[in-house]
């Protein structure tokens, strides 16, 4: 069998306290089941540019790391990726800015990654790149004579062209992804902005692109054994102590604007004035380690959560009683299943998701003989599959407000019959799916 390279912005080595993030999962599962090589950025800054690459190995998988340089640190990822594209991608239009020396250091990372991984391939490797850091990847590869089948597929959504033309670069972009054997996304409505973008960018004239939506997922088993498991950890076992017999809702997000915090804690302070009944019968933990904070936007969203805490706990909490927990710690993936097991409800709101894993997650660690009821965003990708959620538009914060209460409220009955819908459709679209539904269309590619 020919040998898998994945290669992502950062590689993240198997760890018990594993950093949060969506990709790291689906390609940690990738890479487990089938060894190969993982090719990206070690995480550290480095001024030597010439130091070698860094290979180790574990558990069958080779891990090779590059350093980058402040300034490509500042220019790539902090700039063009996570200040032009992320928000781009991700529809919030207000928050993109663009500086062309940020898009000339994404351009030499991308070139850089080429010249550092050619070496290490061999003849038989399928290769697959990982989101929106590397669109220019295949590109370079090729230019240095790569000819082995090269696979992308994108995490985040992919913005209709009218969005994506606001970036100077846009044509660019969609060119690059033509270099590609597969380009991939997880979900049609994102594949069909892709291809009315081609259309515009090559009039009529477009190279040949495979293109398919490929829903990432979880895995299922696993997320129900870590959730058993947890509860009688002492971590879930004080969380549930700490309740007071309270009813539980759970929010788990990296920080970033895209999650919708603001919002949500908006809604929860409306749902809380118009059901005073309510209000010292439940709680609601929010779970929302730091991320990219060095980046301005990063530093001030978590300011202004932190002061919508403040306010809605100043108003509402009693000597007893504190309506929201936040925490910006980060916390071992099982201890979070188990959190989500003892919830009854789990909100999950984003302004835009590519997918959004933790929804499928809180979906599986439930008890299916008493499970809690989901609150999912309609503008995640999760919400073309989990429709036995109560589906909300995160910027209605009305809603939001009455979907709270609506699933505090749902009957045992309802809640089994949802949970059951949702839980087949994990299964059939899990995570391993995911990995073999691309991994097989790189290879009908290219037979
Ligand atoms: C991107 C796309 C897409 C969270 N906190 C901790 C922790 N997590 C884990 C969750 C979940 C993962 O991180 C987050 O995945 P999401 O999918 O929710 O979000 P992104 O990080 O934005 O992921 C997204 C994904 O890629 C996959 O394609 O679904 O749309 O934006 O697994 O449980 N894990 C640990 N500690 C934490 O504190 N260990």
């Amino acid at each position: 069998m020919s040998r898998l390279v994945c290669v992502s912005n950062r590689i993240t080595l198997p760890r018990r306290t594993a950093a949060p993030g969506g990709l790291a999962v689906g390609v940690l599962a990738a890479m487990r089941d089938n060894g190969g090589l993982w090719f990206g950025w070690s995480g550290e800054l480095s001024a030597d540019t010439t130091a070698p690459t860094a290979i180790t190995e574990r558990d069958g998988v080779r891990y090779a790391t590059i350093d980058l340089t402040q300034m490509q640190y500042d220019r790539y990822y902090k700039g063009f990726c996570n200040t032009s594209l992320w928000p781009l991608f991700h529809y919030l239009s207000d928050r993109f800015r663009y500086d062309h020396e940020w898009h000339d250091g994404y351009l030499a990372v991308n070139r850089l990654f080429a010249a550092r991984l050619a070496p290490l391939l061999e003849p038989g490797d399928r290769i697959w790149v990982h989101d929106y850091h590397l669109i220019p990847l295949a590109r370079e590869l090729r230019a240095l004579g790569v000819t082995q089948p090269i696979g992308f597929f994108l995490h985040i959504p992919f913005p209709h062209i009218e969005v994506l033309r606001l970036l100077p670069v846009a044509a660019e972009i969609i060119r690059d992804l033509t270099h590609y054997d597969l380009v991939g996304f997880q979900t049609e409505a994102d594949e069909r902005s892709f291809r009315a973008g081609l259309a515009r960018v090559y009039a009529g004239d477009a190279p040949r692109v495979r293109t398919g939506a490929f829903p990432i997922g979880i895995d299922v088993d696993a997320v129900i054994a870590e959730a058993g498991a947890a509860m009688r950890t002492d971590p879930v076992k004080r969380m549930i102590g700490g309740l007071l017999g309270r009813r539980l809702m759970i929010g788990v997000d990296r920080l970033d604007y895209s999650k919708g915090l603001v919002e949500r804690f908006s809604a929860y302070q409306r749902f809380l004035e118009r059901n005073a009944e309510l209000r010292r019968k439940l709680i609601y933990l929010q779970i929302a380690p730091l991320s990219r904070d060095d980046i301005q936007a990063y530093s001030q969203i978590r300011q202004a959560l932190e002061q919508a805490t403040g306010r809605t706990n100043g108003r509402f909490a009693d000597t007893d009683w504190t309506p929201i927990r936040y925490l910006n710690k980060n916390f071992p993936h099982g201890t979070l299943m188990g959190f989500m097991r003892a919830a009854q409800v789990g909100i999950v709101t984003p302004l835009r998701d590519g997918m959004n894993l933790v929804a499928k997650e809180f979906v599986a660690a439930q008890d299916p003989a008493d499970p809690g009821a989901l609150i999912l965003s309609s503008l995640a990708g999760a919400a073309h599959e989990l429709d036995g959620a109560v589906i909300v538009n995160p910027y209605d914060l009305r809603g939001v407000a009455q979907a709270v209460a609506a699933a505090f409220a749902m009957p045992l009955a309802e809640r089994q019959q949802r949970h059951a819908a949702m839980l087949a459709a994990l299964r059939r679209r899990d995570l391993h799916a995911w990995y073999r539904g691309f991994l097989g269309a790189i290879d009908a590619a290219r037979p």
